[in-house]
């Protein structure tokens, strides 16, 4: 990769496409090179800034002041472009009006409501892998890391029965939105029509059952906490921003005790440890990889000028690997504190639904823990190419049993 300097504006510049396909497919095997870059470099194909490391990706998304989301956390500018659809009421947006819908939904998706649904997600979790042991050999993502979420998640809203599986093909139009229109764009934007049809049909008040966290978000509209308006856009948060995304921290989750068989037998040794996995598992590969902000206002880093209204793209999922932050970043190690990961992101955008996916992860290891004694890795992962998302579309495994 050549990384060469313009002089007058002392930004390296990198001329590899980090939306091509062969960094989609392996983000891990570049990033040293746009760590190693600069604190801030210039992406010269997309005319964008890029920031990879640690320390400087985590100073963006705490000043949101600077690095502001409501122009879009996506390659498009919403000053200039039209959105795709109409923005998110908390991710693409600024306080004050990021303020009143995040605490909104933070009282919707509280530790009191997850604490009811505990008992059940766990006895959901055991039921499953129970299937899934009687066949040994399976499929980590289809069976298990994608049938689990898609068992609880849905009646969680209170999502129609009919139609679910629009959900996934519906996020991963929408992360391929963050990026630009290649060819991972436009293959599931086709998928997506009807897809986005069902996602607005099932965010309606009279679509949703009469309990359940869509119903709540409505219950928070009557006491006036937002508009049925802002209701209807924000119950779409759950269904653009709670499946993709579990389903793939899990599916990557279980890659890594595949590929790390003694960290496995670690944990079935130390299952106190169970706390401390999902989030290692996360900073070591990142479901989210990357997010934009744009500049509210000119801003020097290190010693770059990045010009106001300018998108900055950054890498989690890099900064999540940097040496400078990490000892041995590259290793799983389930015993590391790996607090302080940028995968649910950072500062007042940080993930709403973390501690949902906490619990999501934990029941299904919870369930695995006792019964599997292995998880083999018995064929190639596939991955799923995503402009935003580390995913995997097939993880065939065997279960070996106690
Ligand atoms: C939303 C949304 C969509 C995608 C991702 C996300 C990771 C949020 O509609 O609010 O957060």
């Amino acid at each position: 990769m050549a990384v060469a300097t313009i002089e007058s504006a002392r930004v390296p510049t990198i001329d590899i496409d980090v939306f091509g396909e062969e960094f989609l497919a392996d983000p891990y095997g570049y990033h040293a090179q746009v760590r190693d870059a600069g604190p801030v470099f210039y992406l010269r194909k997309y005319g964008i800034y890029g920031m990879a490391r640690h320390a400087e990706v985590s100073a963006a998304l705490k000043d949101w002041q600077t690095f502001i989301s409501s122009r879009g956390v996506g390659l498009s500018d919403f000053a200039t472009e039209k959105p795709w659809r109409p923005p998110s009421l908390l991710l693409e947006t600024d306080p004050p009006v990021h303020d009143r819908t995040r605490r909104l939904m933070n009282q919707v998706v509280s530790l009191a409501a997850l604490r009811k649904l505990q008992p059940l997600w766990q006895a959901e979790a055991d039921a499953l892998v129970d299937t899934l042991l009687a066949r040994r050999n399976v499929d980590g993502v289809t069976d298990l890391a994608q049938a689990y979420p898609l068992r609880i998640f849905p009646p969680t809203i209170g999502l129609p029965e009919e139609g679910r599986e629009n959900l996934l093909s519906y996020a991963m139009a929408t992360f391929n939105a963050f990026g630009p229109r290649n060819r991972v764009f436009t293959d599931s934007e086709a998928a997506a029509g009807p897809a986005a049809a069902w996602v607005a049909m099932a965010c309606k008040r009279a679509n949703l059952s009469a309990s359940g966290w869509g119903a709540d978000v409505y219950a928070a509209a009557d006491a006036g906490a937002c508009t049925e308006d802002e209701a209807e856009r924000l119950v779409r948060s759950f269904l653009s921003a709670g499946v993709d995304t579990t389903i793939n921290g899990i599916g990557n989750m279980l890659h890594a005790f595949a590929r790390h068989p003694e960290q496995w037998a670690k944990l079935r040794a130390q299952p106190s440890l169970v706390k401390r996995v999902f989030d290692e598992a996360l900073r070591w590969d990142s479901t989210v990889q990357t997010f934009f902000r744009t500049t509210s206002r000119a801003v020097t880093v290190g010693d770059v000028a990045i010009p106001e209204g300018s998108k900055v793209l950054l890498f989690f999922g890099a900064a999540n690997r940097d040496p400078r932050k990490w000892d041995d970043p590259e290793r799983f190690d389930i015993e590391r504190v790996a607090s302080g990961h940028l995968g649910f992101g950072f500062g007042i955008h940080q993930c709403l639904g973390q501690m949902v996916a906490r619990m999501e992860a934990e029941a299904v290891l919870n369930a695995l823990l006792p019964r599997v004694r292995r998880i083999e890795l018995t064929g190639e992962p596939v991955r799923i190419l995503n402009n935003t998302l580390h995913a995997l579309g097939s993880l065939p495994i065997a279960l070996i049993p106690e």
